[in-house]
Order: C-alpha cells, then structure tokens, then sequence
C-alpha cells in the first residue's frame, strides 16, 4: 500500500476503533495528506490536544485553520477532499446514513463495550470488569449482529453491489473480532461481508507504514 504525504491537510490518529476507521478511510480514496500519530490522552499532550479537538479524541483531520473530528465527519470531508462517492451525496444519502445511525446507536455501541473492557481497559487497568456487563453487551451485539445478517444475506454490500462508507463505519469492531470476543461465527453472512472487506489493503491493514 502507497502512503502518500502532503504537507498541508494531516490527519491525527491513533490505532485504535474509531481513528482505524478514519485512516482506513483515507487510505482506501488515496487521500493527499500526512498521516500523524497523536497521543490525545497523554498528559504531556492533551492540552495541546484539545486545541484542535477539545474532547482529547482523535481522529481529526486539520486543512489550515479548519478543523473537522468525529469519525464520520472526517470520512464526509476525505471523500470531498478526493470527489469520491464514497460518502454518498445522491439518492442513498438517507440509507447511508441509517446505516451510520444504526452502528453507533446500536452494533458498535455493543462491539465498542466489548472492545474497551476485553482490548482497551486492560492496557491500563488491572481491574476486573464485571461479568453481567460482558453479557448484556454480547448479548446486544447478538440482537444487532442478527439484523445485519438478515440485511446481507442478499447483497454484497450495505447499500447493494457498490460499497460505500456505510460498510467501513458499519465494520468499526470486526477487526477487533478475536481481541473483544465478538461472536462473529453465528453470523455468516456478516462473516462473508467482512471477508470482502478485509481484501481491501486499506481495510485488512489501515496503518501499514505509517508512524506507530
Ligand atoms: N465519537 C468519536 C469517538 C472517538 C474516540 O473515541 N477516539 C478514541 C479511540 S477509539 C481516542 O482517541 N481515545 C484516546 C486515545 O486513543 O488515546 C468518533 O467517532 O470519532
């Protein structure tokens, strides 16, 4: 995969849910800008972090005094940025952005609590996570997982035969499958859209080559 750096339109990132999805993003459209790895939470940097996203969050995307956080957001102004289609504009906007809706509220609701206590607290935490708050998620992301089994069982992707952002947003937890203990294996056809996905480079392998 091709990194391609321009010095004016940067990127800030870290590896992890929500950034992987905006660096993927603008991997996949080729975007012209400079990928940078950003630490918002450390203490020796989060005031200055919060200049640019006063949430201390990333990703963000910074093009001169204008700045844009929020995954989806970022995603919206790369597809811009290269006149993609990927973030769509015409009839399937509202579709799309169901699919968005719908994954924050409810599947990457369920697969993010199942991140933060399976892969993220224990980089910094040593305490054990309440048994009955791993089953209510896995058994969200059970009830959610099913709904976009049904809805793939005849399509290729989310909106039909072409992809679009609504399959990289709708996909925030997969690669995090093994890690959060998501059941990914009841779900088959969820499986086989995300082996389509996972052919992509900039979806198997998003920060390839860049700053770790
Ligand atoms: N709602 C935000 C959430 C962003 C977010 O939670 N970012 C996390 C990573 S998943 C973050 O930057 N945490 C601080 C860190 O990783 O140091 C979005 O969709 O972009």
């Amino acid at each position: 995969m091709k990194v391609q750096t321009k010095s004016d339109v940067s990127l800030h990132y870290t590896r992890h849910f929500n950034p992987r999805v905006a660096v993927a993003v603008a991997r996949y459209l080729s975007a012209p800008i400079t990928y940078v790895r950003a630490s918002p939470r450390d203490p020796k940097y989060e005031a200055e972090f919060r200049l640019i996203n006063p949430n201390a969050l990333c990703p963000v995307l910074l093009e001169g005094t204008r700045v844009t956080w929020e995954t989806d957001a970022v995603a919206c102004r790369l597809s811009a940025l290269v006149g993609a289609d990927f973030w769509r504009r015409g009839e399937d906007t509202a579709e799309m952005i169901m699919w968005l809706s719908w994954s924050a509220h409810h599947l990457n609701r369920a697969a993010g609590d199942l991140y933060f206590h399976r892969v993220s607290r224990p980089t910094w935490s040593d305490e054990t996570c309440d048994p009955s708050v791993i089953e209510q998620a896995l058994s969200e992301f059970r009830t959610h997982a099913a709904v976009l089994d049904a809805h793939l069982r005849e399509r290729s992707w989310l909106l039909g035969s072409q992809i679009s952002y609504a399959d990289f947003r709708v996909a925030t937890g997969l690669p995090f499958a093994d890690a959060a203990g998501l059941p990914l294996a009841e779900f088959p056809n969820v499986v086989r859209w995300h082996d389509r996905l996972l052919e992509i480079d900039a979806w198997r392998a998003p920060f390839e080559g860049l700053p770790d």
